[in-house]
């Protein structure tokens, strides 16, 4: 088997959460082009017939489904039925998440828990639901989305935070879990990534000029830009592949230097 053959996809079905657009649907596309099939789910039927509307005009054949990731009923009746119509997941990429950007001061505990729920107990419900054909099947990728905030915190994103910094520790609990049944789970870090999620970090002020924050991260980066959805391809094909079959509970960060950087000399 030559090197590039195990990075290979072929044969595998994956299950992309919340990829009708952004970083989840760059992350589908690139696993598919690697030669999985591929399933993936939105919130709503509205977002759903975007995405599928996405696809084809990429290119991309793919399953979607309407599914709230944090309805357990939901997700389990999603992965019976993707197992029926597509196949036993092999690997499931928990890309699915929100933002509530409020001052902690401010912030209800409502608006917490929402936060939790979409970004740290909905990840647990997902691969709880994959994971018995998993170890049925003898091997199963878990890849988790984390972010800078599994690492960082900043003013306003107490909620967001915690619950990155928790599925960074869910993903080595799986890990430890299930390692011995032949299942890596692992997490991405993407950087500041041009989507809608941080789009609103992005706007131009009313006289034209950048956002204060886009500056700011402009100069936190050592690649001295904002990542793109595109750049997190090859990590999901690594860590989706036979390739890192040996790389277990770690979090590849993809964020063009922001964790090596203490920032500008003043
Ligand atoms: P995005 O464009 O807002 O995408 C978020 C996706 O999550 C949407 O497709 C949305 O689905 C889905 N989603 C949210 N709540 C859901 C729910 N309850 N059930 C099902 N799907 C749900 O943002 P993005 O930037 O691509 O973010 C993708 C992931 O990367 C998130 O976990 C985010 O925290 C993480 N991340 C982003 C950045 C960044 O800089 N952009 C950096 C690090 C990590 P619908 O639109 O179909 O409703
Ligand atoms: C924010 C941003 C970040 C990014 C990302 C960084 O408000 O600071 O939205 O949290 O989305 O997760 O890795």
């Amino acid at each position: 088997m030559s090197i590039l053959d195990k990075f290979s996809l072929t044969g595998k079905v994956a299950l992309v959460t919340g990829a009708s657009h952004g970083i989840g649907f760059a992350m589908a596309c690139a696993l598919q082009q690697a030669g999985a099939v591929i399933a993936f789910n939105s919130s709503n039927e509205a977002s759903l017939q975007k995405g599928l509307a996405s696809y084809r005009e990429a290119g991309v054949p793919a399953h979607g489904y309407v599914c709230d990731v944090t309805d357990e009923a939901a997700v389990t009746a999603l992965v019976k039925r993707i197992e029926a119509e597509v196949g036993v997941i092999d690997i499931l990429v928990n890309n699915a998440g929100i933002i509530k950007r409020i001052p902690m001061l401010d912030m209800t505990a409502e608006d917490f828990r929402q936060v939790v729920d979409v970004d740290l107990n909905a990840p647990f419900i997902v691969s709880k639901a994959v994971l018995p054909a998993m170890i049925k099947k003898g091997h199963g990728k878990i890849i988790n989305v984390c972010s800078m905030m599994s690492e960082l915190g900043r003013e306003t994103v107490s909620a967001y935070a915690a619950a990155k910094g928790g599925l960074k520790m869910l993903t080595r609990n799986i890990c430890s879990e299930f390692g011995a049944a032949n299942i890596q789970c692992n997490g991405i870090g993407p950087g500041y990534i041009a989507t809608a999620q941080t789009a609103p970090l992005r706007e131009r002020q009313a006289d034209g000029s950048r956002h204060p924050f886009d500056q700011f991260i402009v100069s936190k980066t050592p690649a001295a830009r904002w990542g793109t959805p595109e750049d997190l391809e090859g990590s999901v094909v690594f860590l989706a592949s036979e390739a890192s079959d040996f790389v277990n509970g770690q979090i590849l960060y993809v964020d063009g230097g922001i964790l090596a950087y203490i920032g500008k000399q003043p």
